[in-house]
């Protein structure tokens, strides 16, 4: 058994034009690809072959570097491909929404924070949206790290995820990552980020 590189729900070019086809076929293809192969590569042979990876994260501050890269690389794609979809974007309602407000106080504050999160990660990282002890958090962590690492400062459950690395856009929007933030919004999948909040 081993990690597999994951279709994506819609076609390179479903998520135009907020995120370009070219950009998505490269960061699947190779990026995500790469991580996937290397990951394969990094537990082959240890007591980590066949786990989970819940469970490789969730232990990864005794891993190799090369796990905890890969690893984060491997499940923070996969996660970030299903969170967007085309003709997405919008508010979510119900539960989810319930939750947002109740703790960011606004939609429209939630999504400042958010975005925050994600301007200011210095150098490559991720923005998160994190569901931890029944509340929700925002945070954001460097590289491929992400809140199911033990070794992560905010532990919980990631519902919503941005990757920030400039492969995410580089192309398009070159040094103007703000833009490539706003124009993220238009493609969040709430069904599937509501999905993730109930389990
Ligand atoms: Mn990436």
């Amino acid at each position: 058994m081993s990690f597999k590189l994951p279709d994506l729900n819609y076609d390179y070019n479903a998520l135009e034009p907020y995120i370009d086809a070219r950009t998505m076929e490269i960061h699947h293809t190779k990026h995500h690809g790469g991580y996937t192969a290397k990951l394969n590569d990094a537990v082959k042979g240890t007591d980590l072959e066949g786990k989970s990876i819940e469970d490789i994260l969730a232990g990864v501050s005794s891993a190799s570097a090369a796990v905890r890269n890969n690893g984060g690389g491997y499940y923070n794609h996969n996660l970030f491909w299903t969170v967007m979809a085309p003709g997405a974007g919008g508010e979510p309602a119900g539960e989810l929404m319930d939750a947002i407000q109740k703790h960011f106080g606004s939609f429209a504050g939630f999504k400042d924070q958010f975005s925050n999160a994600a301007a200011t990660r210095f150098g490559s990282g991720w923005a998160w949206l994190v569901k931890k002890n029944g509340t929700l958090v925002i945070t954001s962590t460097a590289n491929q790290d992400n809140p199911l690492m033990d070794l992560s400062e905010v532990h919980g459950t990631p519902i919503l995820g941005l990757d920030v690395w400039e492969h995410a856009y580089y192309l398009k929007y070159q040094n103007r990552r703000p833009e490539y933030i706003e124009a993220f919004w238009n493609v969040v999948n709430w069904d599937q980020v509501t999905k993730l909040f109930k389990g």
